[in-house]
């Protein structure tokens, strides 16, 4: 079938707008006519050139909504009609990774996804001759879009496309690596780097959980009403302290009863290698934990001196919040409709497929929250 699509034909370049040809659903796919999608900087990440992961040409985009519309041959757990979320962190059940219950980051299908085809080695994307290769296992870039049975989540169909779409990535990143990942408790004392679609949303997260102290940091003094709006306590911005931001935090969270200071937690939604080294050595000696949300393009490294960690401050990482996708997104879309978490003020832009690219500007001017193309 024909498909209207944005590709990203090469690294740098805006993504151009034309119709590719999308094969259907072979065993154990699903095709998926997209309602929304949102843009992460993740995309962004990948389109400049700087993801060593980044292939050309394909279909970017991950974070969407929609419906299936066939299923193909031995799928089960999906039907058409279904409203679903694609996940680019699958959920098989039965791979060692998903079996271990120690982390959510299923491996059935992780190396054909990173060389961008389909589990059965192929894409189903072509413009004439050329095939294009798949993003991240979604493609939402795309009105129709195939995926594995095992990456997509089935949501409620009173759930609407163009606010949940967002689960499908930043929501579920950021009160994931709250709730999943660091397993805040109440009273904690908290630093967010980076208030964008994941900062916030790691925000919204600790105010679920009841953080005592919630300090947002960002470069862009029009983030502090936003951190506000969603529980932030405290607003720094880097350029603006007259000294280094370390020490600056670690005596913000000083009190009478504890003269040494530093966060419970951290967490670094930017993607700055030196934001990760600021965001571990703000955290307490002795227990402190640093998330590493953020992703850091092609030879980049991260750096500290092993003392930070010899003094019990802790670094770990989380992808898509530490969630299993196919369990934990359908309450995240309950969350939703109940009230308990917000989404509707996040979504600063919406526009159609043709607009996408105004999205990519949008992010980079930090006009921007949550841009949704609506298909
Ligand atoms: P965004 O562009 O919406 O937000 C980034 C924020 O960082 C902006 O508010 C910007 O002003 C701020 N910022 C930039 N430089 C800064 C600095 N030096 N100090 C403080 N603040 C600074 O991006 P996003 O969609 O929120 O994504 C954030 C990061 O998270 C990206 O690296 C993205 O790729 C990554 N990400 C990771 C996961 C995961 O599963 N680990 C999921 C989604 C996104
Ligand atoms: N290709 C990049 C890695 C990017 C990365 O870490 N991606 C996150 C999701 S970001 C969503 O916006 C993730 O889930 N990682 C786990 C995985 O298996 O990729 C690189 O640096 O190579
Ligand atoms: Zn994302």
């Amino acid at each position: 079938m024909q498909v209207r699509a944005a590709v990203a034909l090469q690294a740098g370049k805006p993504l151009e707008l034309t119709e590719v040809t999308l094969d259907g659903p072979k065993a154990g796919e699903v095709l998926v006519e997209l309602k929304a999608t949102g843009i992460c900087h993740t995309d962004e990440f990948t389109r400049s050139g700087a993801d060593p992961e980044g292939l050309f040409p394909v279909i970017l985009g991950h974070e969407g909504a929609g419906v299936v519309v066939e299923a193909g041959p031995g799928v089960t757990s999906v039907h058409k009609g279904d409203h679903v979320i694609p996940l680019y962190t699958p959920e098989c059940r039965q791979c060692p990774s998903c079996l271990s219950r120690k982390t959510n980051l299923c491996t059935a299908i992780r190396a054909t996804q990173g060389q961008g085809v389909m589990p059965d080695g192929t894409s189903r994307f072509s413009i004439g001759r050329e095939k294009l290769h798949h993003y991240m296992g979604c493609s939402t870039f795309a009105n129709f879009t195939v995926l594995p049975e095992i990456a997509v989540a089935k949501i409620r169909e009173d759930a609407p496309f163009d606010k949940v779409c967002y689960i499908g990535c930043g929501v579920t990143t950021g009160i994931g690596a709250v709730i999943n990942t660091a397993k805040v408790t109440p009273g904690a004392k908290c630093v967010v780097f980076g208030l964008g679609g994941i900062g916030l949303n790691v925000i919204q997260g600790l105010r679920l959980v009841g953080a005592g102290m919630i300090i947002g940091v960002d470069v862009n003094n029009a983030r502090k009403q936003w951190g506000e709006r969603f529980g932030m306590t405290h607003f720094v911005n880097p350029n603006e302290i007259g000294r280094d931001l370390v020490p600056y935090l670690v005596d913000l969270t000083k009190s009478a009863a504890d003269a040494i200071g530093g966060a419970d937690y951290t967490f670094e939604c930017v993607g700055n290698v030196k934001l990760m080294r600021a965001a571990l050595e703000s955290c307490h000696r002795g227990w402190g934990e640093s998330v590493i949300i953020g992703v850091a393009g092609s030879g980049e490294e991260i750096a500290t001196r092993p003392f930070q960690l010899v003094t019990g401050r802790v670094w770990r990482g989380s992808a898509f919040g530490g969630a299993r996708g196919r369990t934990d997104v359908p309450k995240i879309v309950d969350w939703y409709m109940d009230g308990k978490i917000e989404i509707d003020p996040m979504i600063t832009h919406t526009m159609p497929l043709a607009d996408i690219n105004k999205a990519f500007d949008l992010m980079h001017e930090g006009k921007s929250i949550r841009s949704v193309v609506i298909y």
